[in-house]
This record gives C-alpha cells, structure tokens and sequence, in this order.
C-alpha cells in the first residue's frame, strides 16, 4: 500500500515562477507581486487551486511571475472574464490583477457590475496615477495639475475616486494598501480572500519611472487610525475625507455573494439536448 501524501506546506517562493519580472528597478509591482505569493502562502493555498486573471499593463504582467493558473486577457477586460471563470469554478480562489488605466479607465464599467455582482473575487489594483506601460499618459486617478507631454499644465480633471466608488456600488471589502508595506499587503490580500464576495484593495504602487515623485508615498503613507466598519454610510464619510494614504481594511460588508451555479451543466451533449429546439 502507498504511504499516505505528507501534507506539505507552500512557501511564498512556491508561488513565483521562473519567468523574470520585466519591470522596471524600483516599480511598486514587484513588492504586490511578492505580496500577493506571501498571501496565498498564509492562507495554506496550492498553486492548482488558484488563478490569477488580469487585462493589459506593467501590472496586468503578474499572473505570468505566478505559478498559478493564470489569464492574461485583453485590455480592461479582467473581471468579466474572472467572473465567468469563478461562477464555472467556484472552487478556484481567483486573483484579480490590474492597473488604474486597465481598471477604471477601459474597464471602468466592468468594475461597477463586478461590485454589484459580488461574485467572491479579490480584485487588486496597483494604483500610480499614471499609464506605464504606454509611457506615461494621465490615467482617472491622475491628478488634475500634474503636466505631462499629451497634457501640459495637466488635465484639469477631477480624479476619479475608486474607493467610494466601489462602496457605493456594492463592493463587500475595500481596502487601501501600499506596495512599500510588502507584509501589510499580504496580510491585507489574504483578508481579502477570506472574505466572501467582492474585495477591492486599491493598492498605491509607485511608477517610479513616470512619477518618480511617487518614490515620496513612503512617507505619507499611514496605518489607518480606526478599525473598519461595516456601515456603509459610515465607510463613505471616512472615505471621502481621509487623506488618501490611509492604509488598512475601510469597509468589511455583510453581503451574501453572488451564488454559484449549483448544478453542474453537464456534458457538452446534455447541453446541446437541454437547447434543442
Ligand atoms: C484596447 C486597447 N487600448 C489601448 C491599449 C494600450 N494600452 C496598453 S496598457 C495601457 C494602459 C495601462 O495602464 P495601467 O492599467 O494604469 O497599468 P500600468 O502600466 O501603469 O501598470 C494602454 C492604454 C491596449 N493594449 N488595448
Ligand atoms: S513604467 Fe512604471 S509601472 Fe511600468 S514597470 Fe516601469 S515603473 Fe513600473
């Protein structure tokens, strides 16, 4: 008789393959990427049980630095396919991945269904105020006075405010995080993924290339000083006054997910009979 398979414990270098991060020295992306490693292996995860889905940009890269199973998809259009996969798989944790440009730019609109959906994902945006990888043009959250080539003397814009955005749509945890905090984004990641339904974390990860003035988010960046709550009238006030940089959970809702399909849809031939006309 075999020996029963020892139970073996995962650590975060299990996580991250042998594909070398193309990013740039200093980018915030690589210490989400090892937060994101450091998270699965508190939560005792297995590579084979995991995917990780992301559109296009620097941070849209991760699911290839992973040893998950991963997407790599089209530009702004991750939670729809996240969301399809989780719903077919609900036993499969599934990451999200993207960027400011790719989340609320192009996928803006996916992001207000996704909060609406609930569906339990964990959706992790790395926030730099900037489009990286097409070299630096303003994104949502760009400030309204920051000069760049295709704007000079700025946009004139008001940012758009993710996080507010998400409450009032219907996320079921928000959390703000900063990639120079590598252990306090794992941990905040895996709260993330223990909580049912959708969890955003917007997470502040300086593009040091464009922005290198971001390198100064070091220190700004705080603990929050209250708890989360679950009010979401309460989470809004806090939201919508805080100074940007508070780091922690901010809101942990009480929201049933969005149900899996609880029957399985049978073989491709039972489909085809199920919608014979
Ligand atoms: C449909 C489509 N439009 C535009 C692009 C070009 N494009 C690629 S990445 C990107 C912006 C990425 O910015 P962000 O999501 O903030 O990620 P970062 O590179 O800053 O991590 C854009 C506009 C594209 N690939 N596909
Ligand atoms: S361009 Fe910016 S976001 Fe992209 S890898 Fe370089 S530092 Fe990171």
């Amino acid at each position: 008789m075999n020996a029963p398979l020892a139970t073996v414990t995962l650590q975060a270098k299990d996580f991250k393959s042998d594909y070398k991060p193309v990013w740039c020295p200093g980018c915030g992306d690589y210490s989400v990427l090892s937060a994101i490693t450091k998270a699965l292996a508190m939560l005792a995860l297995r590579p084979e049980n995991v995917a990780v889905v992301s559109g296009i940009g620097c941070s849209s890269r991760i699911p290839a630095y992973t040893t998950c199973y991963g997407f790599h998809g089209v530009h702004g259009r991750s939670l729809p396919a996240a969301t399809g996969l989780k719903v077919a798989r609900p036993e499969l944790t599934v990451l999200v991945a993207s960027g400011d440009g790719d989340g609320y730019s192009i996928g803006g609109n996916h992001f207000l269904h996704a909060c609406r959906r609930n569906v339990d994902l964990t959706y992790i945006v790395m926030d730099n105020h900037v489009y990286g990888m097409t070299k630096g043009q303003p994104s949502p959250t760009t400030e309204p006075d920051w000069p760049s080539k295709l704007a000079p003397g700025g946009t004139g814009l008001r940012e758009f405010h993710p996080l507010v955005i998400a409450l009032a749509s219907g996320a079921n945890f928000i959390a703000r995080a900063f990639s120079g905090d590598p252990n306090g984004c794992a941990t905040l990641i895996a709260e993330a993924v223990r909580h049912p339904g959708f969890s955003f974390i917007e997470v502040l990860s300086p593009c040091v290339t464009f922005r290198p003035e971001q390198r100064g988010w070091k220190d700004v960046a705080h603990p929050a000083p209250v708890a989360f709550t679950d009010d979401p009238g309460r989470a809004a006030r806090r939201i919508m006054t805080d100074d940007g940089f508070n780091i922690g959970v901010l809101y942990k809702g009480n929201r049933p997910p969005y149900g899996a399909a609880q029957t399985s849809p049978g073989s491709v031939k039972d489909l085809e009979k199920a919608f014979q006309l």
